[in-house]
């Protein structure tokens, strides 16, 4: 089947370049996606949008290049709830890849047990409006207390602005809680302002809640955008994602966000995207923790030396 790209679509950057920082051995970029192939994954019917094809070999050859040695492949919302995509992509990684999925109330525990099976360990709950349709909370209540007893997490993806109202559901989930993108704060907003005040005392009051330091392409403003060999992109979204690893470093995770869908101004260059991880991880003990130690005990809590921040 083949799929037409929404207008204006910005494919992934197709010759990064090699980064000159070197990330830890056993690095894990702990949020990216697979798109389709939609020849053999057809996108969801309900999607907001129709990306490029970002296939599991792609997205493994630019782990290889950026030193990576692990991935955590979250579901796309272009996929629905059609988890086959991502999946498949873990099935195919000879264990160096878990997975976040995206899951109906309807599903069966054996379904849950085999994604389990196939190295899933957590699903997102979405609020941004412009790529889900709603789901009554209550739903999502009850998929969080069912994945609870596989000892998955949550992760959840919403925008600064909505995070008063989402405070009370979001403190009452069962689960380790995983935000996406330091919860996308205006960073046109004082580091120290009341918004983003808010974010770190949600993290502050609840240690069961961690934070992807993901998306400074997504989030900045003044740049400047990782792109011609530019080493220091981003310097408006610095301030923000340090504060983050500096007052939690235990629970902070980073991710290449590839194939950043619906990117609307330029498609970075990921080479020098992970040159923004020094920037904010400015140390190396920092840094192990964020690239390392953090995402393995959170997905392979097998191999992690500590088994005390496991959930369920
Ligand atoms: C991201 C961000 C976005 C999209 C999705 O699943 C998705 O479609 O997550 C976005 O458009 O902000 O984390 O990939």
């Amino acid at each position: 089947m083949g799929f037409e790209k929404t207008a204006g679509w910005l494919d992934w950057y197709a010759d990064p370049s090699k980064p000159r920082f070197k990330v830890p051995t056993g690095s894990v970029d702990a949020h990216c996606h697979v798109f389709g192939p939609g020849d053999e994954f057809p996108f969801a019917p309900e999607r907001k949008y129709t990306p490029c094809d970002a296939s599991k070999t792609q997205l493994y050859a630019l782990r290889d290049r950026l030193g990576f040695a692990r991935n955590v492949v979250v579901q796309a919302t272009c996929h629905g709830a059609d988890n086959r995509a991502m999946v498949d992509a873990l099935l195919h990684s000879g264990g160096t890849a878990r997975g976040v999925a995206t899951v109906k109330r309807s599903i069966i525990d054996a379904e849950l047990q085999s994604l389990h099976d196939a190295g899933v360990r957590g699903v997102r709950f979405n609020f941004v409006r412009r790529l889900v349709d709603f789901t009554p909370r209550e739903e999502l209540m009850e998929i969080a207390g069912r994945i609870a007893q596989w000892g998955w997490h949550v992760v959840i993806y919403f925008e600064a602005i909505d995070l008063p109202e989402l405070w009370d559901f979001f403190s009452a989930l069962p689960t380790i809680v995983v935000v996406d993108h330091m919860g996308r704060p205006d960073v046109s907003k004082p580091v120290d302002g009341p918004e983003f005040g808010l974010f770190l005392k949600f993290m502050r009051e609840h240690a069961n809640v961690w934070s992807k330091v993901s998306c400074p392409e997504r989030l900045s403003i003044s740049g400047p955008k990782a792109l011609n060999g530019e080493r220091a992109p981003y310097r408006d979204v610095v301030p923000f994602a340090r504060r983050v690893v500096e007052e939690f470093p235990d629970r902070v995770l980073w991710g290449t966000d590839w194939p950043h869908p619906n990117l609307k101004d330029h498609m970075p260059d990921d080479g020098l995207l992970v040159d923004f991880i020094p920037h904010v991880a400015t140390t190396p003990e920092l840094q192990t923790k964020l690239l390392v130690e953090n995402p393995v005990r959170l997905y392979w809590r097998e191999n992690a030396r500590n088994n005390d921040h496991g959930a369920g």
